[in-house]
């Protein structure tokens, strides 16, 4: 530990580079995410089970705490060629009816268990789309074509994204080996099915997004993803060298504050989507270490600073440890602000030749 503090005091005096400017801004692209593995966080009321979707009543139905992500592992009495659904809106709270839906299908038996991840087959993605839902209650919604050129034994349907709630819910779910929803439901009463959910750690509240970490207030950026939570930003500055940053601590809860940092580089674009892993580009390392935050809160921590030469467009930077990780229900921040230099062409557009002196004293 007593080598650790040494190494950092170290490495901010020899910092001082009076030439780095701040390489962020408010309102450049700053996406949540989660390094930790897909993990089920499913789980239903007794009476609100899925075999509810199964029973052609709209009055008994399917209700998933774990929100975005959750759905349903059913086998019909056959293998089937879906190629169409129908479902049916619940009696209330409309925010949980299913928005963005992914249809998987498999000939592996199930071995997946209920409220698992549902990952323990092998599944063919059949489609995706958006189910446009009515607002009002206990009513039959749109024929949805799936566009499936296979039978199936045993079919997953995950709802990607609800209309807004963080519960999700469902009336009834039919599923038709017609294109029109024609003919007899290929799924019902009797049929074998399991809840599930594969969903990535991160996750925020929507006023304590990522965005609060570069607008320059105290507004903060909370994850419930906790350990190996963080972020990626794209500097609307452009290509930078990077070399130190800065974190300022949030209003309440020090137990929330990182403890350990890693910050990574890419020139990618990034395909990574918001509160995913953090994993669809190629990264490199560019360095890693502890942060000592002040108890204080809303408060300005120490200039963090480390070696690299390397110029990146966009950066992820995670939190694998946090003050207290036992104690904390989540991970959060008020601001950061990376520290570097603009690469030349930058710095052109910026009409900042000046600074590129910095470039000379680095090399
Ligand atoms: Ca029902
Ligand atoms: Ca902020
Ligand atoms: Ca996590």
């Amino acid at each position: 530990m007593k080598k650790l503090a040494f190494a950092l005091i170290v490495a901010v005096v020899a910092c001082g580079s009076s030439y780095a400017i701040p390489i962020l801004r408010p309102g450049d692209a700053v996406i949540a995410i989660d390094t930790d593995p897909l993990a089920s966080r499913s789980s239903y009321p007794g009476g609100e089970n899925p075999t509810f979707i199964l029973d052609g009543d709209p009055g008994t139905k399917y209700l998933n705490f774990g929100g975005n992500f959750t759905g349903f592992i059913v086998t019909p009495s056959a293998p089937a060629q879906v190629q169409s659904f129908v479902m049916a809106t619940a009696n209330d709270a409309e925010g949980r009816d299913p928005k963005v839906w992914k249809l998987y299908g498999t000939n592996d038996p199930i071995t997946s268990t209920d409220n698992s991840t549902g990952l323990a087959e092998n599944w063919v993605l059949v489609d995706s789309g958006t189910v446009a839902l009515p607002a009002d209650r206990l009513t039959v919604g749109p024929v949805v074509t799936v566009n499936n050129a296979a039978a199936y034994a045993s079919y997953k349907m995950v709802v990607e994204q609800t209309k807004g709630a963080t519960i999700m819910q469902v009336g009834d779910v039919l599923m038709y080996a017609s294109t029109d929803g024609s003919g007899a439901s290929v799924i019902g009463p009797g049929n074998p099915i399991i809840a599930v959910q594969a969903a990535p750690d991160s996750r925020y509240p929507g006023a304590e997004g990522p965005a609060n970490i570069i607008d320059g207030t105290l507004a903060k950026y909370l994850n419930f993803g906790k350990t190996n939570s963080g972020f990626i930003v794209t500097p609307s500055i452009g290509s930078s060298i990077i070399d130190a940053f800065q974190i300022t601590t949030a209003n309440d809860s020090p137990e929330r504050d990182p403890l350990s940092w890693e910050i990574y580089g890419t020139n990618d674009a990034i395909a990574t989507e918001d509160n995913g892993q953090g994993d669809a580009e190629m990264w490199a390392l560019i360095a890693s270490g502890l942060v000592f935050l002040p108890m204080e809160r809303d408060t300005v921590g120490p200039m963090v600073s480390f070696a690299n030469g390397d110029a990146y467009t966009s950066y992820k930077m995670i939190f694998p440890l946090l003050r207290d990780g036992d104690a904390a229900n989540s991970m959060q921040i008020a601001e950061v602000q990376f520290y570097g230099v603009p690469e030349p062409a930058t710095l052109a557009l910026l009409g900042l030749g000046a600074i590129s002196l910095v470039r000379k004293r680095r090399a």
